[in-house]
């Protein structure tokens, strides 16, 4: 598997999942400060001139939490997620989808509209409505997790990278965690082996 990527964005969760998984990979760092994912080259394996992309046996894929869920499944020996059809895989891909849905969502509005959308293109009322969108998401998984130690219960997941990672953002986006279980789940997270080899990487 090749990975396409660069430090400190979502490619960290792919990354995260790979290192979590003990699979072996080739990294290749693509400096978005540079523009290198808007040349012809990179838009043939994502028009969309975005990152993360993994190379797997000659198909270019998208999208961190397919990509995250991909490497789980590979690896059953990780048990980083349930199987597929049952009751588990489905709790668990719901949590996956309300990282990217719930949780990311409104954090990258209020990224969006404080620096990363053109300058004429930010309206100044979005980030607080987006802060007030975020911590009612953080509340609604802070209550999900009540006191388990991850969010399916004492075995650690693709769900758990998603969610840590976007936690993780929060931080930046300077959005105090609404309750201590939360905060504790997100140390936990940090403090993994595999999450502190991908923060060490500096592209
Ligand atoms: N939904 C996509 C979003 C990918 C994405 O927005 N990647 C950002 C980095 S975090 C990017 O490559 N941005 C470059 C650009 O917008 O030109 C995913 O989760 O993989």
């Amino acid at each position: 598997m090749k990975l396409y990527g660069c430090a400190k964005t979502r490619s960290d969760r792919v990354r995260w999942a790979l290192e979590e998984a003990g699979a072996p990979y080739e990294y290749v760092h693509v400096d978005l400060g540079k523009g290198a994912s808007r040349t012809p080259e990179f838009r043939a394996l994502n028009p969309d001139g975005k990152i993360p992309v993994l190379e797997v046996d000659g198909m270019a894929l998208t999208e961190s939490a397919a990509l995250c869920r991909l490497i789980a499944d590979r690896h059953p020996a990780a048990a980083l997620i349930p199987a597929a059809g049952t009751l588990a895989r489905a709790r668990c891909d719901q949590w996956c989808d309300f990282a990217i849905s719930e949780l990311e969502q409104p954090l990258w509005t209020l990224a969006k509209h404080r620096f990363a959308l053109p300058a004429g293109l930010r309206l100044p009322a979005i980030p607080d409505t987006a802060a007030w969108e975020f911590q009612r998401a953080a509340r609604a998984l802070a209550t999900g997790l009540g006191e388990q130690t991850w969010i399916l219960g004492e075995q650690f997941s693709v769900a758990d990278i998603l969610l840590g990672h976007t936690l993780v953002w929060s931080r930046s986006a300077g959005q105090e965690l609404p309750a201590p279980n939360l905060q504790a789940y997100l140390e936990r997270a940090l403090a993994r082996p595999a999450y502190e080899r991908v923060r060490a990487a500096v592209v």
